[in-house]
């Protein structure tokens, strides 16, 4: 079928999940939704308080404009605009805009009868986001220690926050999420070569079907996760790698304050080795 006679067949009303009929409307290509106006309202806000609080800073250089968060002697308390606030209200607006654009994904898959697996797979990034902006400011008493909204002050901010445990690979929850994405990227190396190993033969040559996909691996390695497993298989490592990202940084602080690499005395301290 072809795109246009099936957009006809499935642009129809329903599925979705506040507003009724309100918004269930096309713009273009784009479906609307009430999700779509919360988030073309909170992202536009977001952009215009970001280019605002550029203008402030008395730059238009999009790597030098950073929006701070408050100082951490504010607290909890909402901080004045110039000191902050600004930072503060982006903050909102971006959740809005974040959590509105998966449950427009979640409306859009309602009405084409899909899973709501995409959505669900957003909500980890959205987690990763939050548990930096929200959840360890909020358990740490001090928005201050969420990250400054610039393309290099963020990094800056991810360095000195490292450096601040002395060495942030020794974080046990860093390692298992690094070691999600390194699968994470393997696995899709692995998959994407195959599907066109099988699927985009050379000139002359026939497509070849799933059956040679799995022999592939069944003579390879002596097993087939098969063409459904691999795609579960990576949307585990996927979201597991935004989980343990959002663990690694929550514990940093709320719950250890001193430098990683002591948090492994436990180990040489067992009695196998303590001894010797
Ligand atoms: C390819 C999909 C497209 C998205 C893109 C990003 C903006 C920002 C804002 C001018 C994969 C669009 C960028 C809207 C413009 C202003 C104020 C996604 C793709 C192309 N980071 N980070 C980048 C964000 C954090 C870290 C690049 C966002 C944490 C490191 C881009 C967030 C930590 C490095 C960017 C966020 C962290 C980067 C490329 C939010 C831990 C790099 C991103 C909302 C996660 C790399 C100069 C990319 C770089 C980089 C955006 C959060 C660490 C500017 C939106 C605080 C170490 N980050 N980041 O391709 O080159 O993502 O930086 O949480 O080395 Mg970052
Ligand atoms: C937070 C992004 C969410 C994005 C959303 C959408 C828009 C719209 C519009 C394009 C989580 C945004 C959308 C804005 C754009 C259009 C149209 C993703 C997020 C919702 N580290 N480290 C991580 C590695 C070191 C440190 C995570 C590696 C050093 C700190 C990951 C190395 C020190 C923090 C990771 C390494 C250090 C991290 C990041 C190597 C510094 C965090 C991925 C090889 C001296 C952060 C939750 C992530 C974290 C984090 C990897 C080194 C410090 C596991 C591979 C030793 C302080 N590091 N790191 O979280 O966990 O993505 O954040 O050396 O805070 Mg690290
Ligand atoms: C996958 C796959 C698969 C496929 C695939 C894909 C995964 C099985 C079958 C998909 C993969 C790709 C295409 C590959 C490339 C993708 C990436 C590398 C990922 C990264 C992507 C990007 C960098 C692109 C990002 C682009 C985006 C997000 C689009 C930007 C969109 C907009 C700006 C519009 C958003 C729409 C909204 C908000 C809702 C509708 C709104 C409108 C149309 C605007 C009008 C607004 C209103 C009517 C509301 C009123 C407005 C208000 C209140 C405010 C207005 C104020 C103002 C100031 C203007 O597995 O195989 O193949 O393809």
């Amino acid at each position: 079928m072809s795109m246009l006679s099936f957009e006809k067949k499935y642009r129809v009303r329903g599925g979705t999940l506040i507003g009724g009929d309100l918004f269930d409307f096309w713009v273009g290509p784009f479906y609307v939704g009430f999700f779509g106006v919360t988030t073309a309202f909170f992202a536009s806000l977001g952009t215009a308080l970001i280019v605002w609080g550029a203008a402030i800073q008395g730059t238009a250089n999009p790597w030098r404009i950073s929006i701070a968060p408050p100082d951490v002697s504010y607290g909890l308390a909402l901080a004045p605009l110039k000191s902050g606030g600004l930072w503060q209200l982006i903050t909102i607006c971006a959740v809005g805009a974040f959590v509105s654009w998966a449950l427009r994904q979640a409306e859009i898959a309602r009405k084409l009868g899909m899973g709501l697996h995409v959505p669900i797979a957003f909500s980890f990034a959205i987690f990763a986001y939050v548990s930096l902006v929200v959840i360890r400011p909020l358990l740490l008493g001090a928005w201050g220690h969420g990250f400054p909204y610039g393309i290099i002050s963020h990094l800056d901010w991810v360095s000195n926050t490292g450096y601040q445990y002395l060495h942030f690979h020794y974080n046990r929850a860093h390692m298992i999420a690094i070691t999600f994405f390194f699968t994470n990227v393997l696995a899709l190396a692995l998959h994407s070569s195959l599907v066109l190993s099988a699927l985009n033969p050379g000139r002359g040559e026939t497509v070849k079907t799933a059956e040679h996909e799995n022999t592939f691996y069944r003579d390879f390695i002596g097993y087939s996760i098969g063409t459904l497993g691999i795609h579960r298989l990576g949307m585990f490592l996927a979201v597991s790698a935004s989980f343990w990202s959002a663990i690694c940084i929550i514990i940093s602080g709320p719950f250890w304050t001193r430098g990683w690499p002591e948090w492994w005395s436990w180990w040489l301290n067992l009695p196998f080795w303590s001894g010797q």
